[in-house]
């Protein structure tokens, strides 16, 4: 191929995945918010706003901004952003966990509209700042200003009511919290929670209506799921004295390097809105070393979730380790190590990459090429890998991992999740955060 003809193919690349993306988003978008997926997730996720809001801003900037307010409007008065804000209005079909099962109006402090009493990574911070800069102007300066306050509630909830391990991280009180559901990084924490799968025959599954059984968690997971939620329902979803009660509770790498990185990102939003942006760097510096003293694992050379109330770190070497790469001031010794992980056989990053970035260790015996978060490469943690590499200016290997996500999506679609060897798309066919993320791979 000549230089021009290159040139040409990846122009009219670049015009495809922008017009799929486009679509993508428009279909998924329901009034004041975008759903991920049209069947399987009807309502609105907390963290896929935030990636949605940053594609969105390169395309529909209003909606953007949109987006976020919808979301940060069902906070709640103690500022946790609930993982989901269900949709009265929803003509899809039902949901499970549905908003009966979470209850929230019993709870203290929850908003009108019904949400779930958990929470998601806070990436919040960071996208809102992603969409002004890519659209600032006075309209872009006057929603910071709205949503700062909101976004250091939020901040303030999860480093002061999650802090169960007392070491100045959140801790997750379920796997949903995670966004990585069924990570293999859950299994040794989530062993502890008693749960018999027979528990599932009482309750309907939706899910596996819409996408092949082998490519969701299992009926023990939901087991164990179900058995979470009511175990932090029946305290109100209240988070006093977590740790002699609620049988999980782990600080995850990906949550507490989202706190992190938040921090950072408020920072710039406070010196633009006219606020102090100090104490923020300074929360940021704080929480990056204690996401070194509390997850660094020096044997291995890897990050890792803790299990707070077994007091170790998890086995699983999961793409959760890899995330603490996004904090800027990640000390040399550890970004070194997160590099060398990242480009062993495990994950397979480099400069032309051969086949995606998978979710898990692709040389572990349990590694499942089909099931969900347990081996399949998503284009969510590509991207926020992808950001890490950019703040540490690793552009050769940035490059690399751009490719491969845009590749996947050109061949197979919008696709929730793909194989990690073949690129086949697997779960909904059209979900929103993967067409957002490509929007902003390919600006
Ligand atoms: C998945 O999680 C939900 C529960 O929250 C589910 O499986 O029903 C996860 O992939 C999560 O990260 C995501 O936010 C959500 C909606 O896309 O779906």
């Amino acid at each position: 191929m000549t230089l021009t003809t290159g040139v040409r193919a990846d122009a009219g690349r670049h015009a495809r995945l922008r017009g799929l993306a486009l679509a993508t988003l428009d279909a998924n978008w329901e009034h004041d918010h975008t759903v991920p997926s049209r069947t399987l997730y009807p309502h609105q996720w907390s963290w896929d706003s935030a990636f949605i809001a940053i594609g969105l801003a390169h395309v529909r900037p209003d909606r953007a901004w949109r987006e976020l307010r919808t979301l940060f409007a069902a906070q709640w008065v103690d500022g946790r952003v609930p993982h989901i804000v269900f949709n009265p209005a929803s003509r899809a079909g039902p949901y499970f966990p549905g908003p009966q099962f979470w209850d929230s109006a019993r709870a203290d402090g929850a908003p009108a509209r019904a949400t779930s009493g958990i929470v998601q990574p806070p990436v919040h911070a960071p996208a809102a700042w992603l969409v002004h800069r890519r659209a600032p102007g006075e309209a872009s300066v006057a929603a910071l200003r709205r949503l700062y306050p909101r976004l250091v509630a939020q901040q303030r909830y999860l480093t002061g009511r999650r802090d169960a391990g007392g070491g100045g991280l959140a801790s997750i009180v379920h796997p949903w919290e995670s966004g990585l559901d069924n990570s293999p990084a859950w299994d040794a924490p989530l062993a502890a929670v008693p749960a018999d799968e027979a528990v599932m025959r009482a309750y309907r599954r939706h899910d596996t209506a819409h996408a092949d059984a082998a490519q969701r968690p299992t009926d023990l997971d939901y087991a164990r799921y179900v058995a979470l939620v009511e175990s932090y329902r029946a305290g109100r979803y209240r988070d006093e004295a977590l740790l002699g009660r609620h049988p999980f509770l782990v600080e995850c790498p990906l949550v507490n390097a989202a706190l992190g990185v938040s921090e950072y990102a408020l920072a710039r939003i406070a010196t633009v809105i006219g606020a102090d942006p100090g104490p923020h760097r300074d929360r940021g510096a704080r929480i990056t070393e204690a996401i070194v003293s509390r997850l660094w694992d020096p044997v291995t050379g890897t990050f890792r979730p803790r299990d707070v109330r077994a007091d170790r770190l998890v086995p699983a070497r999961t793409v959760l380790g890899l995330m603490p790469l996004a904090l800027p001031e990640l000390p040399s010794a550890q970004v070194s190590a997160v590099l060398a992980e990242a480009c062993s056989p495990r994950f397979g990053l480099a400069a032309r990459m051969d086949r995606p970035l998978p979710t898990y260790d692709r040389t572990a015996p349990d590694f499942e090429p089909l099931r969900y978060w347990r081996g399949p490469s998503w284009i969510n943690t590509g991207w926020l890998l992808w950001q890490g590499l950019r703040t540490h200016r690793r552009a050769d290997l940035a490059a690399g991992l751009r490719e491969s996500l845009l590749d996947l999506v050109d061949r197979a679609g919008c696709h929730e999740y793909f194989h990690p060897d073949t690129g086949v798309g697997l779960g909904s066919p059209a979900f929103s955060w993967t067409a957002a993320l490509v929007l902003d791979a390919l600006a």
